[in-house]
């Protein structure tokens, strides 16, 4: 299953205002919190209790609820009526990235059961967020839908100064894509982002290799958030700051930096158990 494009919605640009101006004064959840280098959180609008608290997901059987924050964000919750399934949709959540965050490239799902089919709508966003998947750079422009390939390695970031406000809505994961979004418009022109980015060369690959002289267990965390961002500047893989973090270490010669690296690509890459939290 490709991520790609899947319609475009017409915003009424008077309501959207008003609730990202609500959104940017709510209260958003911690939850998934590892996840994130620098300013990166979720809340939740629907859910399976309706609970604003319930702000991890499993997979289940029932339509979601909505929580409190989703009746104060009544546009969004319309949004949500008018343009998806309801009844195939597991949870709905905002994801906010503000400046110069991202989320630590990573393959979603490990933990549960089975998979959900993962929409996007894009709610308020510049030419300075970014979605990169493997070795591919991409922008999911205002008002598109997209659906997300979250099986395979991925990241998000944003490094303008106004943060990137996503609607993420998972679905029952047998369902197609095509099949729970509707009244959408056709996407104008073609969504291929040109790929600025720096090419990777060798003098980057030893300058980060480099860091092998200090890196600690004080700055492991700088350290991993310095290489996840690298690559939204740079033709490489999102994965390969993995690669790097397990050389350095071991240039480092540092049994318990191997020993967490280790951990940390298992974590995000490879498996997790449910309700596993990476402390790092
Ligand atoms: C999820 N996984 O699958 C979360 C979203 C990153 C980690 C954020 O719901
Ligand atoms: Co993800």
């Amino acid at each position: 299953m490709t991520t790609r494009i899947l319609g475009m919605v017409e915003f009424d640009r008077r309501r959207l205002e008003t609730d990202l101006a609500t959104l940017a004064n709510a209260k958003f959840s911690t939850a998934y919190s590892d996840f994130a280098c620098g300013k990166w959180e979720s809340c939740m609008l629907r859910n399976r209790s309706g609970m604003q608290d319930e702000d991890t997901v499993v997979i289940h059987d029932a339509p979601a609820v909505a929580t409190p924050l989703c009746r104060s964000v009544p546009y969004f919750n319309e949004l949500l009526e008018t343009h998806f399934d309801t009844n195939a949709m597991r949870y709905a959540r905002i994801i906010r990235i503000s400046e110069n965050a991202c989320i630590i490239p990573h393959r979603d799902y490990l933990e549960l059961d089975a998979k959900f089919a993962r929409m996007h709508l894009v709610l308020d966003t510049n030419e300075r967020c970014m979605n990169t998947e493997k070795d591919r750079i991409y922008h999911m422009g205002l008002g598109e839908i997209w659906f997300l390939n979250a099986s395979v390695p991925h990241s998000a970031g944003c490094f303008s100064s106004t943060p990137r406000v996503h609607l993420m809505v998972d679905f029952q994961g047998t369902r197609l894509p095509e099949e729970v979004v509707r009244k959408t418009e056709q996407p104008l022109g073609s969504n291929s982002m040109v790929d600025t980015r720096e090419e990777w060369s060798n003098e980057a690959l030893e300058c980060v290799l480099g860091l092998s002289e200090i890196i600690s267990e004080a700055n492991y965390r700088e350290i991993v958030s310095i290489l996840a961002k690298l690559h939204f500047f740079y033709k490489v893989d999102c994965q390969a700051m993995y690669g790097w973090l397990k050389e350095l270490c071991r240039r480092r010669g540092d049994p318990a930096l191997i020993e967490k690296t280790d951990r940390l690509e298992r974590f995000y890459l490879i498996d997790r158990a449910a309700g596993e939290v990476m402390a790092y």
